[in-house]
């Protein structure tokens, strides 16, 4: 009983060992990152462009700092657009408005969510609408970690902004 087990057991390890190779290789994906990236403590996530049938659109990320140090996005460039600001909504009287910034920092050990309704990425005289299924390439500056370039995919979803 014994002795038919351990090679059963062997031909699981090796079935588990290619299972992790071949997901290495997918993971790495061989060129640009699509999505997310990684610059010194800086890690992004969940990047999504959205889908417009005009000139202007948004993007938005999750940023984690694992340093010791407060870091700081503080410019966006995409070849599909003529200016990438960064803003933020806030509220003026009754109404949310949205304001141009000049940095989102991120604390150490903590992350920041460029989302609907929060801070975002205004993407402003984009060359050709974007469509769903596209992906867009993005350059991000940190003040700490520098820059990094990453694919950003278009999704349709329509939230505010
Ligand atoms: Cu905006």
């Amino acid at each position: 009983m014994d002795r038919r087990m351990i090679p059963a057991r062997r031909a699981s390890a090796v079935g588990a060992m290619l299972v992790a190779a071949v997901l290495t290789v997918v993971g790495c994906g061989g060129g640009t990152p699509v999505g997310n990236a990684r610059v010194g403590d800086v890690r992004v996530t969940n990047a999504t462009a959205r889908a417009t049938a005009d000139d202007v659109s948004v993007l938005y990320l999750t940023i984690g700092n694992a340093g010791k140090e407060t870091d700081a996005l503080l410019s966006v460039s995409t070849d599909a657009a003529k200016s990438a600001q960064l803003m933020a909504m806030v509220m003026e009287g009754m109404s949310m408005k949205m304001q141009d910034v000049a940095r989102v920092e991120v604390p150490a050990g903590g992350e920041v969510v460029l989302k609907p309704g929060g801070y975002h990425v205004m993407l402003m005289g984009v060359a050709r609408p974007l469509k769903a299924g596209q992906r867009i390439g993005v350059t991000l500056k940190f003040e700490r970690a520098g820059t990094v370039r990453l694919q950003v995919p278009v999704t349709s979803y329509s939230g505010g902004q």
